[in-house]
């Protein structure tokens, strides 16, 4: 049997770490998950001691190790090819890939202004320039896709390309960013989600403390 590791950090404020983590529950991939938090001012020392790249999240699979939350979740699709970690149409499939590269390249005034933070009471910020427009992309993206696959979910199911944007649903509700009615609707399919609220609750018992993602 694969034994497959996820080395991630604090739920409350992991946002890299929740993509895969929620790829892989809520595909129902069996795996563990070692939780190293960052307490330190300054990162933790014990994350560099597993991930080359001295961030999370980190895959071991039989010692085997892997880095970045997109290429973790593409490799556990391909372990775990019924899974539905990935669409099954060949079209879909590259769509997916081309939304998470978006994410993993992009949207940077929304990841700056609005860090995850799944402890904050629900207040608006005053949004710096270009939050809104991150926001009005992401919302044509998950109308586009939730139109051609008609929905719930981006692709239909929950899969990895949901996953890949789960933060996003969390700073949206948390800084009360205005979207619109069809946006809603997504965000309510993915907090339904058992795995969605499996993190969160844990995420709520946190007490770590991170001060420049308290936004
Ligand atoms: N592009 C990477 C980003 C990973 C990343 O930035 N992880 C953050 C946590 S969300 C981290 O480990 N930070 C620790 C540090 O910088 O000390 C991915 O997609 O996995």
């Amino acid at each position: 049997m694969d034994k497959l590791t996820l080395y991630i950090g604090n739920k409350n404020y992991s946002s890299w770490s929740f993509r895969p983590w929620i790829a892989l529950e809520g595909c129902g991939v069996p795996f563990e998950e070692v939780l190293i938090p960052f307490d330190f001012p300054g990162g933790n020392p014990r994350i560099r001691q597993v991930s080359p790249t001295g961030k999370v999240p980190l895959l071991d699979h039989d010692g085997f190790k892997l880095w970045e939350s997109l290429a973790i979740i593409e490799y556990v699709a391909e372990l775990f090819p019924h899974a539905g970690l990935l669409p099954g149409d060949r079209k879909d499939r590259a769509l997916a890939r081309a939304y998470g590269m978006e994410m993993l390249s992009g949207f940077r005034a929304l990841r700056n202004a609005c860090p995850m933070n799944m402890r904050r009471p629900v207040s608006r910020l005053d949004l710096p320039e270009g939050v809104m427009e991150d926001v009005a992309r992401i919302e044509t993206i998950w109308r586009e896709a939730r139109s051609r696959s008609g929905g719930p979910f981006l692709f239909g199911a929950f899969s990895g390309a949901d996953a890949m944007f789960a933060p996003v649903v969390s700073r949206l509700e948390r800084y009360d960013i205005d979207v619109a009615a069809d946006t809603r609707d997504y965000m309510a399919a993915m907090k339904a989600l058992p795995a969605w609220r499996k993190w969160e609750a844990a995420a709520l018992e946190e007490t770590w403390i991170v001060p420049e993602d308290e936004a």
